[in-house]
């Protein structure tokens, strides 16, 4: 970071970087390119265009695991909102022998794994771990139907010497199917083995909407890393609004980012040749945060499977442009209408516009911002219309 203290906008430069996603708001961006020095600058460019890039390349990989007929299927199912019976979705019955990847529909970012169910009476945690190479996992559900076992608390001390996380899921005996609401009760491991044991979440993969269900997934993206993090929460289904909410603070947080993207590839010493322009990464970035809410087709054909239902019914939760499809002239001509409303952040209301036009006037950072912030807005009002829709309140 040495290179950013150069000058004062170069302070403020690395305080940005140094900014956990989930806090770094928008900046006027341009005014603090004006002010740094060219090396801080440099450095402030690279960093952020690398964090964008690493969006979609990172791999955050879950592992779920448990006595065997423990609920790991229909979890990893709910989880993925994927319906039974659906390519890609997790066979009952029948444990997997080997670990085995469950794609998400709408990311390669977060993966999750079904692991060999544990339970043989000489059950070694050392070498079930060892066995389904626990390294590359950066979190364990350890799932059951029941009280949980001696040898999945063994498994959960070992996890925890390992210095991975771990969450104790036991699934809840309720048995209408995806009915809303759900009370949480009191659920603790077996007497005996409770200290320093991982917190127990109650959980239905049924019910995704229930308490213990958003608390688990809000629990464990909170343990991931930033990037992690990120992945977990926008490939999981909108199933409460705390979790909609979540994803639309993290969106609120890196659009100056996306729309400071055109300016910052054009200020790299070296020309990036194949970064893909402007108006491409900005359609990119708009149907990913649309797969985030759950409002492209294939998300409310899953929902509409799964709750029994038929996809039109939830046709009129979606309104916004940019959750009904996203296209380039969409994208072109919202941006020109928050030109023309000149409808601006107050945190920029002082920007100082030292950068040149870069490419196209209408990619104009301030108006770009402008249009993301009211399309993640819009989109999140249409998300919370659809989970009402699809899951609505007792
Ligand atoms: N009450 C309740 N039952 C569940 C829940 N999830 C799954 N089940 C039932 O538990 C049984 C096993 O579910 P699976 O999801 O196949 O469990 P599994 O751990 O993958 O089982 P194996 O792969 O055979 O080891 C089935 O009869 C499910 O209907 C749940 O959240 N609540
Ligand atoms: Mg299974």
């Amino acid at each position: 970071m040495d290179s950013l203290a150069l000058a004062s906008g170069g302070e403020t430069m690395a305080s940005l970087l140094e900014t956990p996603l989930s806090e770094a708001g928008s900046f006027d961006i341009l005014s603090l390119i004006s002010t740094a020095s060219p090396g801080a600058v440099n450095f402030f460019t690279e960093t952020v265009l690398k964090q964008l890039d690493r969006f979609e390349s990172v791999e955050a990989r879950i592992a779920v695991t448990g006595e065997s007929v423990g609920g790991r299927s229909s979890f990893i199912d709910a989880i993925r909102n994927v319906p039974d019976n659906e390519a890609g979705a997790c066979p009952a019955g029948g444990s997997v022998t080997e670990p085995t990847n469950y794609k998400f529909p709408s990311t390669n970012a977060l993966q999750i794994w079904d692991l060999p169910a544990i339970g043989s009476p000489d059950f070694s945690a050392a070498e079930y771990l060892d066995h389904v190479a626990f390294h590359r996992f950066d979190a364990f559900l350890i799932l059951s139907s029941d009280r949980f076992t001696e040898n999945e608390l063994l498994l959960a001390k070992a996890i925890q010497k390992r210095q991975k996380n771990v969450y104790l899921v036991r699934m809840e005996s309720a048995s209408d199917p995806l009915l809303p609401g759900g009370e949480q009760r009191e659920a603790s491991p077996n007497d005996g083995l409770k200290e320093q044991l991982p917190k127990v979440f109650l959980v239905t993969s049924w019910r995704p909407g229930s308490l213990g269900f958003e608390e688990l997934l809000l629990d464990l993206a909170q343990d991931l890393s930033e990037l992690k993090k990120r992945a977990f929460l926008f490939a999981v289904p909108c199933v409460t609004s705390k979790i909609e909410q979540a994803k639309k603070e993290l969106m609120m947080n890196e659009i100056w980012k996306v729309a400071a993207r055109p300016i910052l590839v054009n200020m790299m010493p070296i020309p990036v040749l194949s970064d893909m322009c402007g108006m491409t990464q900005l359609v990119a970035t708009l149907t990913s945060y649309r797969k985030a809410f759950g409002l492209d087709e294939d998300s409310r054909g899953r929902w509409a499977k799964r709750v029994g239902r038929k996809p039109e019914e939830f046709s009129s939760a979606v309104t916004s442009t940019f959750g009904l499809a996203v296209c380039v002239s969409a994208v072109k001509k919202q941006i020109a209408k928050a030109a023309q409303s000149g409808r601006i952040l107050a945190t920029l209301l002082n920007v100082v516009p030292v950068v040149g036009q870069m490419g196209s006037a209408t990619l104009s950072y301030r108006h770009t911002l402008s249009m993301l912030e009211a399309a993640v807005g819009e989109m999140a009002q249409d998300s919370e219309r659809l989970l009402q829709k699809v899951l609505p309140l007792k």
